[in-house]
């Protein structure tokens, strides 16, 4: 089922094609989302409720039904059960374990003439947490977003999420907003919602960062209000990528590529490996797992466009493939895998050897899913803590150490031809002279 590749005369082309999968935004999607914006920045809550009706069936007449009551968060808790609670609880352990390492502290130095200067780290004060509708409503992503933005120390963090004609939220959603504890979420979604948070109306706050995934609408949305606001990368199509040696076990292998080719039928999963009969016996366990999976066709389609194998000649060189592609999962399945880490320089998310596999991180490993794709990694991050503070930097000069640099910041301001810069400092010393 893999197509092999060969390095010296296809890689470059084929990282291309792999580099390209996105949906472009259309102009007339982008055209309907500047309309609707527009219409929410005139019409506030009228706005949003007539979207919600229109669009997605929710028939709501009073702003404050877009607000999820606290029964309904409790009746989801209760829906879930005890068992998937305890999951939930666990993975937050989890990450939070992880990311509290990342908390970056503030800063200062102070030096011996008397100047004091430093970097206070401040969290985001209101973010909003995207949370789609329909079939990939994922628990999952509802924690990898929302355990570092608490971390960071944002106030507020509310969660936007469309429901349909029946009102109803999905329960997992609520329950991992429970136990992230998320208190304010709202039944509104699309292109709509996000505006709505960007602007704020009267039922819906202004938030500072829109986060999380969404459809072709979302995305435009959150695009057009950058700038109002900051928002996150916008993700494209899942891909994993597998350097193994010969050793590695070909029906590990064929497990992790279509654990990430279910996703989506523009997923992609790539083998780079130094030995061909691994490719064959990979094949061979394709053919074999995909009969018990309940996605076998999408993965099937996503294999045959956008799978692959690269037959490399050494491990040093299977990692120049593998930096080449920037994968947002990259797992080594060689031997010593830890000493690999040197020769990695693009992946969002590394998994070390046989029994760390992608859907580890995807849930429990602690690690962050959120991560760069389409070869992004070269310059994103996974989504961490840092992606929910700001820095401001502070300092302190007494008159004396000021007096020292009183013509060189003059001279240096009249250069740009700003007196009034200059002047600003020549003031404080008028009486002395
Ligand atoms: N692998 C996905 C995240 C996810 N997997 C959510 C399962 N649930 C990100 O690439
Ligand atoms: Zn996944």
């Amino acid at each position: 089922m893999l197509k092999v590749y060969d390095v010296q005369g296809q890689l470059k082309d084929v990282v291309k094609k792999f580099s390209t999968r996105k949906t472009e935004i259309s102009k007339q999607v982008n055209d309907t989302v500047m309309e609707m914006i527009d219409n929410v920045e005139k019409n506030g809550d009228q706005a949003i409720m007539k979207y919600c009706r229109q669009l997605d069936g929710f028939m709501i007449e009073n702003p404050q039904d877009l607000l999820v009551s606290k029964q309904e968060i409790l009746d989801g808790v209760t829906a879930v059960g005890k068992d998937f609670m305890r999951i939930l609880e666990r993975t937050k352990e989890q990450l939070t374990d992880f990311h509290q390492h990342q908390v970056d502290r503030s800063w200062s130095i102070y030096k011996e003439n008397g100047v004091m200067m430093g970097q206070v780290v401040r969290g985001l004060e209101k973010v909003a947490l995207y949370v789609p509708g329909g079939t990939a409503t994922y628990p999952s992503t509802v924690m990898m977003n929302a355990i570092p933005a608490k971390l960071a120390g944002v106030k507020e963090l509310i969660i936007i999420t469309p429901v349909k004609a029946d009102g109803k939220v999905n329960p997992s959603i609520l329950a991992a907003a429970y136990v992230c504890g998320i208190e304010r979420i709202y039944k509104v979604g699309g292109a709509h919602g996000v505006a709505g948070v960007a602007i704020g109306t009267n039922t819906l706050p202004k938030v500072d960062k829109i986060v999380g995934p969404g459809n072709i609408y979302v995305a435009t949305a959150k695009k057009c209000c950058y700038g109002r606001v900051d928002i996150d990368m916008i993700a494209g199509p899942s891909e994993i990528l597998i350097v193994a040696d010969e050793k590695a076990n070909p029906k590990y292998i064929a497990a992790d590529l279509m654990s990430q080719a279910e996703h989506d039928a523009l997923a992609s999963a790539i083998l780079v490996t130094t030995s061909l009969s691994l490719v064959k016996k990979v094949n061979e366990e394709l053919k074999r797992q995909i009969q018990t999976l309940s996605r076998a066709k999408m993965i099937e389609e996503s294999l045959t466009n956008y799978g692959g194998a690269f037959l490399v000649s050494s491990i040093e060189e299977a990692f120049q493939v593998s930096n080449e592609f920037a994968p947002e999962h990259l797992e080594v399945l060689v031997d010593n895998p830890m000493n690999t880490l040197p020769l990695i320089y693009n992946a969002g998310s590394i998994f070390l050897g046989e029994y760390t596999p992608e859907p580890l991180g995807d849930y429990m490993s602690g690690t962050n899913h959120v991560l760069p794709t389409g070869g992004t990694a070269k310059f994103y991050s996974a989504l961490g803590v840092y992606d929910f503070v700001k820095y401001s930097s502070y300092s302190y000069y007494p008159k004396q150490v000021l007096k020292t640099f009183k013509d060189d910041v003059m001279t240096f301001a009249k250069k740009e031809g700003l007196d009034a810069h200059a002047n600003s400092i020549g003031v404080r010393f008028e009486e002395e002279e």
